[in-house]
Order: structure tokens, then C-alpha cells, then sequence
């Protein structure tokens, strides 16, 4: 039985839920928050090396990151594919999803210990990352449609991606920054209140909603 390890809180470890779920593939989840160290669940570091969450422990070891854990549960469970047939298609997909993951998520996560602690970023940093992901929003709207899925008909692994981060990267920026890069993206409202609509989305936003308080409990106790 395949194990996700992380809490449903977390955007990265709902990128590995959600694809199980449109998967289909039956799994285990075991919480362990962030932060692994000395005082807290040093054993995780043998499984994920940085302390990330999610890691999946399948029959073969620990594997974390979530793309790699989307990678390898498409290459191992082929059946209800989150990627499209053929190499261009599948290598546009990953330029999506590369974009959503380092040119959205990870410029927007600059800003997220400032939305929980309620402070201002530095100058440089909030100018840094309302361009950043402006240009982000920018380019994924060059990639995509919004009529149906991302890439076409068929739900893929970008789709995922984008009903997951897009939304904490809206938070993120309009709570911190009074920034929303999406909104003169056309479609996109209407693409992501669709996606909403699915119970695999909705079983994963009912798992965050009863996980949240557990942990800010957890980053109250070791990150203040
Ligand atoms: N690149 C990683 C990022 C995962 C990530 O940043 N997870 C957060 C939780 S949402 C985390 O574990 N943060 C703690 C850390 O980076 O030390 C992935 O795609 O899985």
C-alpha cells in the first residue's frame, strides 16, 4: 500500500493527494509536519533528505518531491494517465507545470511567513514578487486555454498543479501584497471554479480545512 507522508494542509503534499485521487489508487496518510530536526521527527529526514513534505513511501523506498511523486505514480500506474501520449506533449506539460511550480508557487511562498505573522516583506521583496508572478500568470496564460482543462480534454498532472498552488498563490500575494497577478487573466475564474466542482478537489480542500488547525498549532509551537 502506497503511504503519503506530510499533512493536507500543505499545497505540495495536495499536488501528491490530488494526483492519487484522480488516479484512483488506493493509499495511506501519515501527518508529519515540517521543520524535522533534532527535536522534532529526526527519523523523517531518512525518508525525505530535506525534511519536505510530501514524501511517498512505496514498495521500492522514500521518494519526496512532489513532481517526482507525480512523475513516478504515472510511470507506475499508468492507468487513468495524468499526462498526454507523446514526448512534445508530455514535455509542454512539465514546461506548465515548471512554470506553475518555481515561476508562481515558489516566487508567491516568499512572502508566506510575513501572511502568517501579519508583517511586511522588505521593499525589494514585495516589488520581487508582484513582478515575478505577474510574468508567471503572463506566461501560463500564453500556454493554455481555460475551456476545458489546460492541455485540452483530458485532465492532466498541469491541471493539478494549477487547482492546487494557483489558489495559494492568489492568497499569498493579495494578503501580503494587495496583488492579484491572475486578474486580467481571462477564463481563469471560470476554469477554476469548474475544477472546484470535482469531488477529488473537494475531498482534498475538506481534508485541508480540518488539518489547518492542527497545524498552526504545530508552526506556533516550533517556529515562534
Ligand atoms: N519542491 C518541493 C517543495 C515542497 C515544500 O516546500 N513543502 C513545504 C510544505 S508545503 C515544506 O516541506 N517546507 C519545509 C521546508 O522547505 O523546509 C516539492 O515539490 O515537493
Amino acid at each position: 500500500m502506497l503511504r503519503l507522508h506530510g499533512f493536507p494542509a500543505s499545497n505540495y503534499y495536495n499536488i501528491a493527494r490530488l494526483a492519487l485521487l484522480e488516479k484512483g489508487l488506493p493509499f495511506e496518510e501519515v501527518v508529519v509536519y515540517t521543520g524535522a530536526n533534532d527535536s522534532y521527527r529526526p527519523d523523517y529526514l531518512d525518508m525525505s533528505p530535506l525534511g519536505r513534505v510530501p514524501c511517498l513511501e512505496t514498495e521500492h523506498g522514500f521518494l519526496s518531491e512532489s513532481r517526482a511523486i507525480v512523475d513516478y505514480l504515472e510511470q507506475a500506474y499508468p492507468d487513468r494517465p495524468l499526462y498526454p501520449e507523446g514526448a512534445f506533449a508530455r514535455a509542454k506539460l512539465l514546461e506548465l507545470t515548471q512554470i506553475i511550480d518555481l515561476d508562481l508557487e515558489l516566487q508567491a511562498r516568499r512572502v508566506l511567513k510575513n501572511f502568517f505573522t501579519r508583517s511586511k516583506p522588505a521593499g525589494e521583496v514585495a516589488a520581487e514578487v508582484k513582478e515575478n508572478t505577474s510574468k508567471g500568470a503572463r506566461g501560463l496564460a500564453k500556454l493554455v486555454s481555460f475551456d476545458r482543462f489546460l492541455l485540452g480534454d483530458q485532465l492532466t498532472a498541469a491541471d493539478i498543479a494549477a487547482v492546487v498552488h494557483i489558489p495559494v498563490v492568489r492568497t499569498l500575494c493579495k494578503g501580503v501584497l494587495e496583488h492579484d497577478p491572475f486578474e486580467k487573466i481571462d477564463g481563469l475564474d471560470a476554469y477554476l471554479a469548474r475544477m472546484e466542482e470535482r469531488q477529488t478537489v473537494k475531498n482534498v480542500r475538506d481534508a485541508t480545512a480540518k488539518n489547518f488547525p492542527e497545524f498552526i498549532a504545530h508552526i506556533q509551537k516550533h517556529y515562534s
